[in-house]
């Protein structure tokens, strides 16, 4: 008896911070094509990091992409809304989580074009190509928000 409610309490500490986490991810808004097999590998991987997605397919994402102020030569196959920021493409949560609580000055991220190895895009092992995360403003501003290193 005395077991079973250690094994109660040791899963009530493991489960509930996950879950207050998952309360207070905001929902990600998700356009994409309805046969965009990697798009719908990315909105799996941002539901395991705790975002509420609600998901959109569309015929084309290029007029999403217009709508919020996604350059085209930043853009990939799906366009997401967090808030006020655009997500355009294979976006790692992670990022998303430091967007929000660094609030920068900027109309979205995004990792243009489909790089092997990002959220969404894995191959068999951990293969990744070396892919930038980039923060973009309505300014037509750019930067490096993260890099991610080449992997074999
Ligand atoms: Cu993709």
């Amino acid at each position: 008896m005395k077991r079973r409610i250690f094994l109660h309490g040791a899963l009530a500490a493991a489960v509930l911070p996950l879950a207050a986490r998952a309360a207070k991810q905001p929902t990600i808004t998700v356009y994409k094509t309805p046969t965009c097999g990697c798009c719908r590998d990315w909105v799996a991987h941002l539901e395991q990091n705790g975002f509420k997605v609600i998901v959109h397919d569309v015929p084309s994402t290029t007029p999403y992409r217009a709508k919020f102020g996604v350059p085209s030569d930043l853009g990939s196959c799906h366009t997401g809304v967090v808030e006020a920021y655009a997500l355009e493409g294979h976006v790692p949560a992670s990022e998303i989580s430091r967007l929000l609580v660094e609030r920068p000055k900027a109309r979205g991220l995004s990792v243009p074009g489909m790089p092997v190895g990002s959220p969404g895009m894995e191959v068999e092992g951990s293969r990744r190509d070396a892919f930038d995360v980039v923060l973009f403003a309505d300014d037509g501003s750019r930067k490096v928000y993260q890099r991610y290193a080449a992997r074999n």
